[in-house]
């Protein structure tokens, strides 16, 4: 038995763990012989040797089942360690990183407005129905407060579907004049060829006492803009409707595919629409307790800037994170 438990000791392998066992605890193994022994023995000399036996068996089941446990930690150490990476080794195959084309779009963007003396702010990507809907003149059952639009938390709380609230927050807290933009990622709950539900928007907005503003000053400072990012375009207001604005109008440029001559991407009108744009509603002015002041605002999605800079045909490929595409943009 000592030779037995010396075993279990040294024993570094669990298949001969097992045929321990079996030698103890199997069919012909150590103790049926010994409770067949039993049968032959008086009944006082039964009593000890069962107690005996009993205390011996309790030992070995232990022992055994300890060991189980340590040789299979080992095992799975032994795997982890065979399969593992070792992230210290140098690898000589490391690549460069750099900013994804949409946050590259970005900065180019903000390179502009920062010129102009615009500031940049930034808000929370969680709001509340007052800064994303209410204080921008969406009614109560505008479809955009839908719940097949917006994602909705539990406690009325929702992701931001545009960066309107960012500009609602800074007007709140600030007095005009307001000259800002704030980029960041929206939310919205859309997804085929076109849109993703998250993306990412660049809006502006400029406030100064009543009359200080005019319609010119949003119309230079878009046409400049424009001519900034896609260089000798052509680009033309189109009346158009938002919530926020009033009047309001679309941006186009000049097809930069087919140079206003008509193709697949402009769907042969030779235009693209870029930008989103209007006076300041004075409605969103009330919400925010702004009285005698006049301002312009505008909107973009960064995506379709990247896509449109860099002729990437699919938006979703944006959002892959395929190799292939980013390496481009090194
Ligand atoms: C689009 C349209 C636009 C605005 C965004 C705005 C914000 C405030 C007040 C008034 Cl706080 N307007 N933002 C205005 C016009 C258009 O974006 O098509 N974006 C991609």
């Amino acid at each position: 038995m000592k030779d037995i438990e010396k075993s279990i000791g040294s024993c570094d392998d669990l298949k001969e763990l097992e045929n321990l066992r079996v030698s103890l605890f199997g069919k012909k193994g150590y103790f049926a012989d010994a409770f067949a022994k039993m049968r032959t023995m008086g009944d006082e000399e039964k009593k000890q040797f069962a107690q005996d036996i009993n205390v011996d068996k309790e030992k070995f089941l232990n022992l055994l089942a300890h060991k189980k446990l340590a040789l299979e930690a080992d095992a799975i150490a032994y795997e982890m360690q065979k399969d593992g990476v070792d992230v210290t080794l140098f690898n000589s195959d490391t690549g460069v990183g750099a900013l994804h084309p949409v946050m590259q779009t970005m900065d180019k963007i903000i390179e502009y407005f920062v010129s102009m003396n615009f500031s940049i702010e930034e808000g929370p990507l969680v709001e509340d129905d007052f800064h994303n809907f209410e204080a921008l003149n969406l009614p109560k059952y505008h479809p955009a407060r839908d719940m097949q639009d917006t994602f909705y938390f539990e406690d009325s709380m929702l992701l931001r579907t545009h960066t309107s609230p960012v500009q609602i927050r800074t007007m709140l807290k600030a007095k005009p004049p307001i000259r800002m933009i704030c980029p960041g990622a929206v939310f919205r709950r859309d997804y085929d060829l076109t849109h993703t539900p998250m993306f990412h928007q660049v809006e502006g907005l400029v406030v100064q006492k009543s009359g200080e503003v005019s319609f010119a000053n949003l119309k230079f400072i878009l046409e400049d803009f424009l001519k900034y990012m896609f260089g000798d375009v052509q680009v033309r207001f189109r009346p158009s409707f938002f919530p926020f604005t009033e009047p309001s109008a679309e941006v186009d440029i000049s097809c930069i595919f087919c140079k206003g001559k008509g193709c697949r991407v402009c769907s042969h009108t030779g235009w693209l629409e870029v930008l989103g744009s209007g006076y300041v509603d004075p409605n969103v002015f009330q919400a925010v307790g702004y009285e005698d002041v006049s301002g312009y605002a505008f909107g973009l999605g960064v995506e379709r800037f990247a896509m449109l800079l860099h002729k990437i045909p699919d938006l979703r490929s944006l959002f892959e994170g395929d190799l292939r595409l980013l390496e481009q943009f090194r």
